[in-house]
């Protein structure tokens, strides 16, 4: 078994030349994105074994995401070419460095990826992994990738320890569409990974304690506040979990964003990457930051780990010299 799989789309992104409207701006440049590879991406950089399983078009820009999903050491023999359908891609504005808003335009409607189902995709290899990591992403994508999730995060025999990320994307949903299905999934899962803001934005819950409630039955809940840093939530001793059980949070490091798209699934990654290694909660928080302080300090979707070593030596220092 590899230590992480992760399903979802991934999609060439093109980021602009410079700031400004989609409206205004001149050209773009090829990167990758896509939530679940990027994950496994930062990963494999950090010296874990990781596979990406997923569809993809049996086109150029196919090529082009396995080629540069494999070069960063992840194991792709999973991923299938679809001929009848393209990749999908996508443009997105540099955002705004306060609020980090950015315009996004998709084309992915009807993409390899949207028509994955329990029947095309290659689900022992998402299976043989320690830890299956997975995203809301994928349900907002068609009712068969939904199925797909819901397969996936079934009960049972073999199945790996489940990391879901909400990643509650409302362009991707018809209006409140997705809060039930979020939802649904999340409780399924072994951790979740969700924004304050997506809690707020989908649920129309407000803060750690009213997300516990909603979420007792996941082992840890991860609420991320922005710079405000993250917030573990675990289980009391007797099982149960609401906000007076064991909660944990660290600060986020400050650092100079240039852009936020990919900070979560950077995130994500340190977390488990720490997850995987044995540490404790508060180290898995911190590796969490500076994954994720990484991916805010590169313009693309994703990023480069930091150096293992820097990391190490940075985790290891204490709360208060942290920042
Ligand atoms: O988390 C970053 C992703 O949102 C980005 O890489 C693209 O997967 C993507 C999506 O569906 O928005």
């Amino acid at each position: 078994d590899v230590d992480v799989a992760a399903l979802g789309e991934s999609m060439v992104t093109f980021l602009p030349s410079r700031p400004g409207r989609l409206a205004d701006v001149p050209s773009f440049q090829r990167a990758v994105g896509g939530a679940e590879s990027n994950v496994v991406c930062a990963l494999a950089a950090f010296g874990h074994t990781a596979r990406w399983v997923s569809r993809v078009g049996a086109d150029g820009f196919g090529d082009h995401l396995v080629e540069r999903i494999a070069g960063y050491g992840v194991d792709v023999t999973a991923v299938r070419r679809d001929p009848g359908r393209p990749t999908g891609v996508y443009f997105r504005t540099a955002g705004d460095r306060g609020t980090g808003a950015h315009e996004v335009a998709y084309y992915r409607a009807g993409s390899a990826a949207s028509a994955m189902s329990v029947g095309n995709v290659d689900l022992a290899a998402a299976r043989a992994a320690r830890v299956l990591h997975l995203s809301g992403i994928t349900a907002a994508l068609s009712a068969e990738c939904r199925e797909l999730l819901y397969e996936l995060t079934a009960p049972g025999p073999g199945r790996p320890l489940v990391s879901f990320d909400v990643n509650h994307r409302p362009g991707l949903w018809r209006d409140g569409e997705g809060a039930d299905v979020l939802l649904e999934l999340a409780r399924r899962a072994d951790i979740v990974f969700v924004g304050a803001d997506e809690a707020r934005d989908a649920w129309g819950l407000h803060g750690g304690a009213a997300i516990v409630r909603a979420l007792p039955q996941p082992e840890l809940v991860v609420v991320k506040q922005g710079g405000g840093g993250a917030t573990v939530f675990g289980k009391n001793t007797d099982g149960t979990a609401d906000a007076d059980g064991s909660a944990t949070h660290v600060r986020a490091p400050k650092v100079d964003v240039v852009a936020h798209v990919g900070a979560g699934d950077a995130f994500a990654a340190g977390f488990l990457s720490a997850t995987l290694r044995g540490l404790s909660v508060e180290a898995r928080l911190k590796y969490g930051h500076l994954f994720a302080a990484a991916a805010l300090t590169t313009p693309g979707d994703l990023a480069a780990p930091p150096d293992r070593d820097h990391a190490d030596r940075l985790a290891a220092l204490d709360d208060g010299a942290w920042e």
